[in-house]
């Protein structure tokens, strides 16, 4: 048996997808099929999209996604049909090096599935799941250990964005950088990720929390998510920023643009001894350069933060009581709800820097 549903199909690199028939297999031993109720298009869906990020072809991108169990394949006993779920993109094996090290984020075999076919076309063409969860499909079919049920009290509607946005940004504040209250952080970059890694940072205390983006659009969301000041990012950043911190530059510096350019901004705005954290996912050839006198005078850390540090099996639970608390606002994050036709769209404004979180709403 097989079960066919409308997805959204990437056939080559930089070319926009079509919407097409995809079949997917039932779900075999340890498997689930997911109905997706929504998925949120994520700049790292642009970058698998136009070469940035590798891609094999065809392929349904998509990992940002929320639905409900509706099949479950021999020996599942995590979950039962019906059961609503986040779709997790790095699934950990809890068993390779870096699980048993605590750092299921690293874990070995978190992109194994992306590099696997997991249903075909209607002419029989195989096809590969973006990250591994091809969720911009009606339905996708993932390792029942690749789904965490997602807690009573949160909006099903705009759920998905737990599953990359929030456990990205929360995780950079809250497990990397582990921002103190009464600690200054920056902010750069106020997409998706960087608006969820704002309302973190608010509630952490963080103070000043001064958010950057290139566009001055932004700036009203950001304070109404918690930024106690916004600059746009030109060549006067790290004055402004200093300006704000004593003279001396912020304890903590987030890149979420995925830029060297603001890599740099980031390491400029940050104070002897700060942190710089590196969420935003830059391009191979895109060099960052630091003397080696301001690496050793500057003391600051440079570190990187891949999906916030999180395991989410352990995290969405803590993120739903946040959201429960009114603490963590998703739906002011989703600024474009779309339909799955809707994804090239939503890669135009990423690309133009508009925005905060585009969501693809099934059967919307
Ligand atoms: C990215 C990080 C780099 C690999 C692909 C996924 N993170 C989330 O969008
Ligand atoms: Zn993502």
């Amino acid at each position: 048996m097989s079960t066919t549903v409308k997805a959204a199909v990437f056939t080559e690199t930089g070319a926009p997808p079509s919407i097409q028939d995809l079949v997917l297999p039932d779900p075999g031993p340890g498997e689930v099929r997911v109905r997706l109720t929504a998925a949120g298009v994520c700049h790292s869906d642009l970058s698998l999209s136009n070469g940035t990020l590798p891609q094999p072809w065809p392929a349904v991108l998509g990992h940002e996604g929320a639905g409900a169990v509706e099949a479950v394949g021999a020996g599942v006993t995590e979950v039962t049909p019906g059961q609503r779920v986040i779709l997790n993109w790095a699934p950990p094996c809890r068993e390779c090096w870096f699980c048993a090290q605590g750092e299921p984020h690293l874990c070995e075999h978190a992109l194994d599935r992306a590099g696997r076919t997991y249903a075909e076309l209607t002419d029989g063409t195989p096809v590969y799941p973006g990250l591994g969860t091809g969720a911009f499909a009606e339905a996708t079919v993932v390792p029942a250990h690749a789904v965490v049920p997602l807690p009573d009290g949160v909006d099903p509607a705009v759920a998905a964005v737990l599953g990359c946005a929030v456990l990205t940004g929360w995780g950079a504040v809250a497990n990397s950088a582990r921002v103190r209250e009464g600690q200054s952080a920056v902010v750069l970059g106020l997409g998706g990720v960087g608006l969820s890694l704002l309302q973190a940072a608010r509630l952490a205390g963080a103070d000043p929390l001064i958010a950057v983006d290139a566009s001055p659009a932004k700036e009203e969301l950001a304070r109404a998510l918690g930024a106690t000041d916004f600059l746009v990012a030109d060549g006067s950043l790290t004055k402004a920023v200093r300006a704000l911190t004593g003279g001396r530059g912020a304890d903590h510096a987030f890149e979420v643009v995925g830029s060297a350019a603001v890599v740099r901004s980031a390491w400029n705005a940050t104070r002897r001894g700060g942190t710089v954290t590196v969420v935003g996912v830059g391009a191979l050839d895109d060099e960052v350069s630091f003397n080696a006198l301001e690496l050793f005078h500057q003391a600051r850390t440079v570190r990187g933060c891949v999906y916030g540090s999180s395991d989410p099996a352990r995290d969405i639970p803590v993120l739903a009581e946040l959201v429960r608390s009114g603490g963590l606002d998703l739906a002011a994050m989703v600024t474009d709800e779309i339909p799955l036709s809707g994804v090239p769209e939503a890669f135009e404004r990423m690309r133009q820097g508009r925005g905060g979180r585009s969501l693809v709403r099934f059967g919307a």
